[in-house]
């Protein structure tokens, strides 16, 4: 007589199986981009994140997202960036992004001339006057 006791261990362990492979499931389908780096400045005003789909020499694509600090409205219509790599002294012609609505800007082109650490400056240009947020990364040749 220990067919109670059996189905009392086997429907929790169905449970456990359910869940396992759910676990498993979402593991193998979430793949985080491993070349995507995102990274995040502050100005006197204002949060700036961006997010470079893989820092490289040549083509770069940085999405940037800019938010007030005091979550008051983005008084921010043009935002451009400017790269350097201080320990060789090389700078690069600033890159404009396009405005997509709503505090949120990209910016494509070339930013970084050579591999190693960049510090990229972001200008922010608004009705409230310009501010400046820095950030600095590692890039890679390819
Ligand atoms: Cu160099």
């Amino acid at each position: 007589m220990s067919r109670p006791r059996n189905r009392a261990v086997l429907i929790p362990l169905g449970v456990l199986a359910v869940v396992v492979a759910a676990v498993g499931g979402f593991l193998l389908w979430y793949q985080p981009d491993p070349l995507e780096v995102s990274l995040t400045g502050t100005s006197a005003n204002y949060t700036v994140q961006l997010r470079f789909d893989h820092p490289t020499v040549g083509t770069n694509t940085v999405d940037i997202a800019v938010d007030r600090r005091d979550h008051g409205p983005v008084e921010v219509d043009r935002v451009a960036l400017e790269a350097v790599m201080p320990r060789m002294g090389h700078a690069m012609p600033q890159l404009s992004a396009e405005p997509r609505g709503q505090g949120r800007f990209q910016a494509r082109g070339e930013l970084f001339l050579m591999a190693g650490v960049w510090t990229v400056s972001v200008r922010l240009h608004g009705a409230g006057g310009g501010e400046l947020a820095t950030v600095t990364l590692p890039v890679s040749t390819s």
